[in-house]
């Protein structure tokens, strides 16, 4: 196998700990030895130990003249755990690969250039857009000091997301259901509107077997607390933590009585009309360690996040079955259109079928 091919294992085993590892990226190491692949391990979960102390330990003496295959250059900085280009120098491998800089203040070099200075042979920019692809959350929160934003779509055929405003409409069955789970599960964080919480009283939890611990924080923009204290989010506030993203105008008891429910209040700048400033939440994500949000609804807060130019992602599924001209548009005055004919926006990878429904992914090229 060539570095590329040792690389792409590196940047999947990385991937097994999309969405639980906080505000760490989750990263892939593999060590190669004549060889063979000795160790593998990703970012443990919760972001610590990283990914190639733990590899390394599971090599032991196996790492002593070998090679280490990183999807992110190796960290130098005295964090949470001691470097791991301590631990790389100590163990003796002779050569390590990777695939990106890391963008991190702490680290953006000085991981490659410690190694360099210990005389290990360093190689770097393998396979680097799959890497840039698996780690964009974690980049884009680095570099545009922003949370990344995937915007989900669940749709009917004439690209409804209910049969009239302020009710709830099964569209997709349940194989897109599991679908959109799973999707939780990969991000930091999931986000709505406060009129789909009203509409809809949604748990927004990753309710897949055995997955019940995956579920992200949940995010609700609600400029006004108008959040009723009796939703489902607030009395599982305390389960799964749920972050409500409002202004300087709301009211100080209201927010009493959330917080000593266990729901975190986060005042962002208002827009002039008094709204949540969108650049501004997903910055005050970014700080908090958030950085791959997933846009839940409702139809305003995704024509919000397309018209402000903040979706990277976009992920829909269509139901085959048509709701008619009285029902609520999924994007209200934006078609759909705006994302899957625009070019800004390019599909990526093959549409999924699940069940009757169909699943496309788009993602901003410009
Ligand atoms: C690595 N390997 O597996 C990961 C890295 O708070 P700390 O001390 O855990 O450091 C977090 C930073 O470490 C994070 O921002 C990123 O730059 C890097 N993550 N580095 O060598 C890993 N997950
Ligand atoms: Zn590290």
């Amino acid at each position: 196998m060539n570095d590329e091919a040792y690389m792409r294992r590196a940047i999947a085993v990385g991937r097994r700990r999309r969405g639980s590892t906080g505000e760490n990226p989750s990263v892939g190491c593999i060590i190669v030895s004549g060889g063979e692949i000795v160790a593998a391990a990703s970012t443990a979960p919760g972001g610590r130990p990283h990914a190639e102390t733990r590899a390394l330990a599971m090599a032991g003496e196996a790492a002593r003249g070998a090679t280490a295959f990183v999807s992110l250059e190796p960290c130098c900085h005295h964090g949470q755990t001691p470097p791991c280009v301590d631990a790389l120098i100590d163990s003796g491998v002779a050569r390590v690969v990777t695939a990106l800089d890391d963008p991190d203040p702490r680290v953006s070099g000085g991981g490659h250039q410690a190694l360099l200075d210990a005389g290990i042979e360093v190689t770097q920019g393998i396979l680097a857009d799959q890497a840039k692809w698996e780690l964009r959350a974690f980049l884009k929160r680095h570099i545009n000091k922003r949370a990344y934003v995937t915007l989900k779509l669940a749709v009917s055929a004439d690209g409804k997301i209910a049969s009239k405003p302020g009710e709830p409409t099964a569209i997709t069955g349940e194989t897109a259901r599991d679908r959109v789970h799973l999707l939780r599960a990969e991000v930091d964080a999931i986000l709505v509107g406060v009129s789909t919480v009203l509409a809809d009283d949604p748990d927004l939890t990753c309710r897949l077997p055995g997955m019940n611990g995956r579920s992200p924080v949940r995010v609700v923009s609600d400029s006004r607390l108008s959040i009723p204290l009796a939703s489902r989010l607030v009395a599982t506030a305390n389960d799964v933590p749920v972050w409500i993203m409002t202004t300087n105008a709301s009211d100080a008891a209201t927010r009493g009585a959330l917080e000593t429910r266990g729901v975190q209040v986060i005042e962002c700048l208002a827009t002039h009309d008094g709204k949540v400033n969108l650049d501004d939440m997903l910055a005050k994500l970014a700080e908090r360690g958030v950085s791959h949000v997933l846009a839940e609804g409702g139809a305003h807060m995704a024509k919000a996040l397309v018209e402000a130019d903040l979706v990277d992602e976009a992920v829909l599924l269509q139901a085959p079955v048509k709701i008619g001209p009285q029902g609520l548009a999924a994007m209200a005055s934006l078609p759909l259109d705006t994302i899957r004919a625009s070019a800004r926006f390019r599909q990526r990878g093959e549409s999924e079928t699940l069940g009757a429904d169909w699943l496309a992914k788009y993602v901003r090229v410009r």
